[in-house]
C-alpha cells in the first residue's frame, strides 16, 4: 500500500487530487460555529471532533426505533418528533431547515425492493461501516455503552481518535495493537448482513462495495476483491508505519497475536498492518468512486455514522435521482437534514432485522440462508485448529523482527479464514 504521513500539518497545499487522507469530523455545525479546522473532502474545511463534543454527541444518540416510528399516514407523531430531535446534536435544533416535517419514509424499504424487483437497480452501490458487523459481536465506535468509544479504559487512551492517530501509535503502538487483537480476521463470522451483499454480487446486481471496516468480514463471505474497496485498510498486509517498507502480514500478526511489537527490518521502526490511521492516505483502489458513483442506480448505506472522511460525503456524489436507502439504528449524514431529499429512503431499527425484512421482500431470504449455510460449512471444515495454525504460521526468526512488549502476557491466536475470492467465484455468478 503506498501512503505517505499525515496531511493535518499540510493545509496550504492544493487540495489532494490523487490522495485523500482519513479525517475525522463533527458533521452537524450550527451557523455560528466556527469553521472547522481539518482539511475535509475535495478540499473543504472541515472541524475535528473534540473529545467533549464526542461525548455530547454520544449522549444524544439515542433514538430508539420505536420512538421514531411514524404514524401510519407516514407523518410523525408528536412524541416521535421530539425524540427525534432529541436525538439530533445541539448544532442543528436552531436551523429550521432541521424541523422534521417527514423524517422517515415508512414504506422506503418496499418502495426500494419494488424497483430492485423491477429491474431498475443494476448498479448497486454499497457504503458500509462497523454496524454491519455488530452481529458479528465486534463493537463499532460510537454505539453508546457498547462502541469501543464508550469502553476506552481497555485501551489507556486519552481520547477516541488517538487509537488510530499515527503519532500517538509511533509513540506507543500498545493500544492500536490491544484493538488489533480483538479485530484480526479469524475470530469472528460474518453474519446475515454481509451474506446479503454477496447476494447482490450474486444476482450480479452489485457495482461496488465500499466499506469502512477493517475487519475483512466482507471478503470472508465470499464478496470478491474486485467488487470491494476498503476504504481504511485491512489487516492483509502490513508495514513500517515509518519508511513503509512491507512485512510479512502473517508474521505481523503473530507478533502483535503474541504481545509482541513486529519491527521494521530495514529502519528498526514499529510495523503494523496497512489499516488506515487518520491523517494517512487511503488505497489508491478508494479512487475507484469516481467511476462508480456516476454510474450507481440505487445506493445502500448501511450501519454507519458517516463521521469520517473523506468517506462520508461519498454518499452525496451519486447523481441526484439516485435512489439512497440508508438502513441504520438512526438518521445519519444527509439523512438528517428534513425534508429527505426526493428518492431518499431510511428505515431505522437494527439492522439485521432490516436487512432480512429487506430479503424478504426480494423473496431472497432462502437463498441468502442456503448460502450462509454452504459458506460457513466449507469454513467449518477446512478451518484449522488454532495451535496447529499457530504452529503453522510461526515466522522463522521471529525474535529478530519483533520485540517484546513490556508487561504483557501470552495470548492465543485463531487462524485467518482462508475461503474467499476463489471459493466466491466459483458459487457466484
Ligand atoms: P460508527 O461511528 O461506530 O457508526 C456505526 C453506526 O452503525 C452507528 O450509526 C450505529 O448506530 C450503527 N449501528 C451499530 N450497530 C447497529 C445495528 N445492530 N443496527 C443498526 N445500526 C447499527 O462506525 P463507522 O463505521 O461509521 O466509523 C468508521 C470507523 C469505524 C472506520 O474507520 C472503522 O475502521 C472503524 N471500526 C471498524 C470496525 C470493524 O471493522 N468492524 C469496528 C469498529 C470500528
Amino acid at each position: 500500500m503506498n501512503r505517505s504521513r499525515s496531511s493535518f500539518d499540510k493545509k496550504a497545499a492544493q487540495p489532494p487530487v490523487t490522495r485523500l487522507t482519513r479525517s475525522s469530523q463533527v458533521r452537524h455545525s450550527s451557523p455560528a460555529e466556527p469553521h472547522d479546522s481539518g482539511l475535509g473532502p475535495y478540499g473543504k474545511q472541515r472541524r475535528k471532533q473534540t473529545d467533549s463534543a464526542l461525548a455530547q454527541n454520544l449522549s444524544q444518540m439515542s433514538v430508539s426505533r420505536q420512538e421514531i416510528l411514524p404514524t401510519s399516514k407516514g407523518k410523525m407523531s408528536k412524541g416521535s418528533r421530539d425524540s427525534v430531535q432529541a436525538g439530533r446534536s445541539s448544532g442543528s435544533t436552531s436551523d429550521p431547515s432541521s424541523v422534521p416535517v417527514k423524517p422517515l419514509s415508512r414504506g422506503g424499504l418496499a418502495s426500494v425492493a419494488r424497483l430492485v424487483k423491477l429491474g431498475r437497480c443494476k448498479n448497486v452501490v454499497v457504503v458500509a461501516g462497523a454496524g454491519i458487523s455488530t452481529a458479528s459481536g465486534i463493537p463499532d465506535f460510537r454505539t453508546p455503552g457498547t462502541g469501543l468509544y464508550a469502553n476506552l479504559e481497555k485501551y489507556n487512551i486519552p481520547y477516541p481518535e488517538a487509537i488510530f492517530n499515527i503519532d500517538y501509535f509511533s509513540n506507543d503502538p500498545q493500544p492500536f495493537f490491544s484493538l488489533a487483537k480483538a479485530l484480526y480476521p479469524g475470530s469472528h463470522r460474518p453474519n446475515y448482513i454481509h451474506y446479503f451483499i454477496r447476494m447482490l454480487h450474486h444476482k450480479s446486481l452489485l457495482l461496488r462495495m465500499y466499506t469502512q471496516n477493517i475487519d475483512g468480514l466482507e471478503k470472508v463471505c465470499g464478496i470478491p476483491d474486485d467488487k470491494l474497496v476498503e476504504a481504511h485498510g485491512s489487516f492483509a498486509t502490513a508495514s513500517c508505519h515509518l519508511c513503509y517498507t512491507s512485512y510479512p502480514a502473517e508474521e505481523a500478526k503473530y507478533a502483535i497475536m503474541n504481545d509482541n511489537v513486529p519491527i521494521c527490518t530495514f529502519c528498526a521502526a514499529t510495523v503494523k498492518p496497512d489499516v488506515v490511521f487518520f491523517g494517512e492516505d487511503l488505497p489508491q483502489k478508494y479512487f475507484l468512486h469516481t467511476e462508480d458513483f456516476p454510474k450507481a442506480d440505487l445506493l445502500i448505506i448501511m450501519g454507519t455514522s458517516l463521521q469520517i472522511e473523506p468517506f462520508a460525503s461519498l454518499v452525496n456524489t451519486v447523481r441526484s435521482t439516485v435512489p439512497r436507502l440508508l438502513l441504520n439504528r438512526h438518521a445519519v449524514g444527509p439523512f438528517e437534514k428534513v425534508p429527505l431529499r426526493r428518492g431518499d429512503h431510511m428505515e431505522l431499527g437494527d439492522l439485521e432485522d432490516t436487512v432480512r425484512r429487506f430479503a424478504e421482500m426480494l423473496g431472497w431470504n432462502g437463498e441468502i440462508e442456503e448460502l450462509m449455510r454452504s459458506q460457513e460449512t466449507l469454513v467449518g471444515s477446512n478451518s484449522i485448529p488454532a495451535s496447529q495454525s499457530r504452529a503453522a504460521s510461526e515466522p522463522q526468526g521471529r525474535t529478530e523482527t519483533s520485540r517484546s512488549r513490556p508487561g504483557a502476557a501470552g495470548s492465543g491466536s485463531e487462524e485467518t479464514d482462508s475461503e474467499t475470492d476463489s471459493k466466491s467465484s466459483a458459487s457466484s455468478n
